[in-house]
């Protein structure tokens, strides 16, 4: 176990040919649930685990943050136990695609009065206030549940923060006037002097209900943090990879043309809901403005990504740009592993720009496929004349 454990860790990742030209994929997942340390999940002691036992599983490791800080790329995945609690885990690795190792112990969370039941997608932000930030999905049971309803929960936002990643300070939980929230960001700087944060305002535990868009709100203050008003900067819409529901992914990174955003669209199927990552940019004064919004998904499960705990489903909420104008996407398959998608802040801002809006209709689809075979079948007619 020992020398498989080693192998998974110590494996070099391979980036694989890239057929969109947006992003290079990865051989291996960065993190699965064969990067748990042993001593997570035996008792190594022979005399109390004669039979070299798992005495606590851990199902899978998924939807991790991300954060780059002196030179390395840590990652807070959500570690999920085969009780089906999920709690946060940090690993770090020097180059981003390979070596991510689990620190000694998972993160000890602590709790408010009113205690979790479950956690889970944290998204990990260095604010212009010196504070890291996690706000993460916290969950507990719905009081108003009829008996024998044991699956009904209330999701809300949980906060902390660190300065070290060491040692977790827990903020009460971010009020808002929604019923339900889940996968709230915070943006990283202040927008007229306040803390601000995109949401997702939903009415149902699963379902969003007449609510749902990725919203935005401010705050005086992070203790608490209290959104008045919340307003939907991203709406949900017919026949699109976000019909059903949408969210924010990581925390958007700034760049000189505008707030670069990944965000996860929702539409269901026959086999289910299906979860693909899209890319959006807002302007750089007021994040809260589309400034360009590419048609379709940026990311969709492919291969083995397709089969998981939930299949059909990939999740973002971590990017790091690690200066030198990288970008390492990270986004889990199928709520069961951990990969990283990587490719540089000059092609995602261009694949922003210039990728056709979602042109509503099959017409108006095939009049946008049909000037683009024009335009290049009259550059190759141009470029053979000259040669
Ligand atoms: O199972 C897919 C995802 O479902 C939820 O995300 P959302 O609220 O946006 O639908 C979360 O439970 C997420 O962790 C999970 O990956």
């Amino acid at each position: 176990m020992k020398t498989r454990y080693e192998e998974v860790v110590g494996r070099k990742n391979i980036p694989l040919f890239s057929e969109n030209g947006i992003y290079q994929r990865y051989e291996y997942p960065v993190l699965t649930n064969a990067h748990i340390p042993l001593t997570w999940k035996y008792d190594l002691n022979p005399e109390t685990n004669p039979y070299f036992m798992e005495r606590l599983g851990v199902n899978c490791v998924f939807n991790p943050g991300a954060l780059y800080l002196d030179g390395k790329f840590y990652l807070v995945a959500r570690v999920e136990g085969a009780d089906r609690k999920s709690f946060f885990a940090l690993a770090e690795s020097d180059n981003g695609v390979d070596g991510f190792t689990f620190w000694d112990f998972p993160i000890t969370l602590p709790e408010t009065a009113d205690p979790d039941i479950n956690v889970y997608d944290m998204r990990l932000v260095k604010h212009e206030d010196d504070y890291i930030y996690g706000l993460f999905c916290t969950e507990r049971k719905d009081p108003e549940a009829p008996a024998g309803d044991l699956s009904s929960a209330i999701a809300q936002c949980g906060i902390v923060r660190t300065t070290d990643l060491k040692t977790w300070e827990r903020l009460p939980d971010l009020q808002t006037k929604s019923a339900q929230q889940r996968n709230v960001v915070l943006h990283p700087e202040f927008v007229d002097g306040k803390y601000a944060f995109y949401t997702r305002p939903q009415d149902g535990f699963i379902n969003t209900g007449s609510g749902g868009g990725i919203g935005w709100g401010l705050s005086e203050l992070m203790e608490p943090a209290v959104i008045e008003e919340e307003i939907i900067i991203d709406e949900r819409a017919y026949h699109t990879i976000k019909e059903v529901k949408n969210g924010q992914g990581p925390a958007p990174i700034k760049t000189s043309d505008g707030w670069l955003h990944i965000a996860h669209g929702v539409r269901n199927t026959a086999a289910g809901l299906r979860y693909v990552l899209y890319a959006f940019m807002t302007d750089l004064h007021k994040p809260w403005i589309q400034t360009h919004t590419p048609g379709g998904h940026l990311i969709a499960p492919e291969g083995e990504e397709r089969v998981g705990d939930v299949s059909n489903v990939v999740f973002s909420n971590g990017m790091i740009a690690a200066g030198d104008g990288k970008l390492f996407i990270y986004y889990a398959s199928s709520d069961t592993r951990c990969h990283v998608a990587t490719t540089t802040i000059d092609q995602l801002v261009d694949y922003v720009k210039n990728t056709p809006e979602d042109a509503g209709r099959s017409y108006a689809c095939v009049q946008q496929r049909s000037t683009l075979i024009e335009n290049n079948l009259s550059y190759l007619a141009n470029k053979n004349h000259k040669q």
